[in-house]
């Protein structure tokens, strides 16, 4: 989708939509009276002596007319509720049943002056392969073992990970290799995978519950995402109001001190969006923005 609208499968295109088909259909026959009305009634095309002497804040009796005077209440009124119903299904679709913290993926967002910080509640694991690659890179982890095939038997690999704080290095000969270590799973694991050349070929980071890290969200794909957030203070820095803005899926709500506020939306498509702040929050609002990517998962894999 652009760059100024939500992607397709939002609620909020078709509401958007809508109402501005409805809009331009006002605003014509508003512009096209007024225009008639502007150049008909200019002066010199009137004969002044046939005006009639209206008196200023006397209404004229004599001209009342019933018929049109229901015709412009009824219309407006049919449209508008037209536009109300559908305003409310779409708020209520997209703020009126909000997930559960068991159905949905949570992370917690954590605004301050002028910072997104963001922790998970469950793990999350972003992984991708070098553009190109032409065999797959497939990564097993369990808390005794890290275990990688690459698919054809010819390849030799290094593999490099870190899970503090431990690290280490292995091989991948013909194709297969593994690590028996204790992994820690409470923390970060990252895994970097090169070619003989030294060129990175797949990278692999797991992101545990508690985890988390500033200006970078990972969520995955096709699931309901929920957002629980707050404002803090950090240093001389106040907690103060801020907003949470993902103009990818159109939701946007207040981050507020003392108080958790939440928001949810279902992407559907893969990629890196933006995060911004709506809500002005002192000098360095414009620059407090961030990265939301949407990686794949089991029920929602590439790109649209
Ligand atoms: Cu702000």
């Amino acid at each position: 989708m652009g760059v100024f609208m939500p992607a397709e499968y939002t609620t909020f295109v078709e509401l958007y939509d809508t109402f501005m088909f409805w809009s331009i259909v006002v605003g014509a026959i508003v512009f096209a009276w007024m225009l008639y009305a502007v150049l008909r009634f200019r002066p010199g095309m009137v004969d002044e002596s046939k005006l009639e002497k209206l008196e200023p804040g006397v209404f004229p009796k004599e001209r009342d007319d019933f018929k049109l005077e229901m015709a412009w209440f009824v219309i407006p009124a049919i449209l508008i509720g037209y536009l109300c119903i559908l305003s409310w299904n779409s708020l209520y679709e997209d703020w009126g049943n909000s997930p559960s913290d068991e159905e949905a993926f949570v992370v917690e967002a954590i605004a301050t002056q002028w910072n997104w910080e963001f922790k998970y509640t469950e793990p999350i694991i972003v992984e991708e392969s070098s553009d190109g690659l032409l065999y797959p890179v497939n990564i097993g982890v369990s808390d005794g073992r890290i275990a990688i095939s690459a698919g054809s038997a010819q390849i030799n690999l290094t593999v490099k990970w870190s899970n503090e704080p431990a690290s280490g290095e292995f091989n991948i000969t013909d194709g297969e290799g593994h690590v028996d270590t204790i992994i820690d799973l409470q923390e970060i694991l990252e895994i970097t995978v090169k070619d003989e050349e030294g060129n990175v070929v797949h990278e692999y980071t797991r992101y545990a519950a508690g985890t988390g890290e500033s200006s970078q969200v990972y969520v995955p794909c096709g699931k309901q995402i929920k957002f629980k957030m707050t404002s803090e203070r950090v240093g001389d820095a106040d907690a103060v109001l801020h907003a949470f803005f993902l103009p990818e899926w159109a939701v946007k709500e207040d981050v507020v001190p003392n108080l958790e506020t939440m928001l949810y939306f279902t992407p559907q498509e893969t990629g890196t969006y933006d995060v911004v702040c709506a809500e002005y929050c002192g000098m360095k609002h414009a620059y407090m923005t961030a990265k939301i990517t949407v990686v794949p998962s089991n029920i929602c894999r590439g790109d649209a």
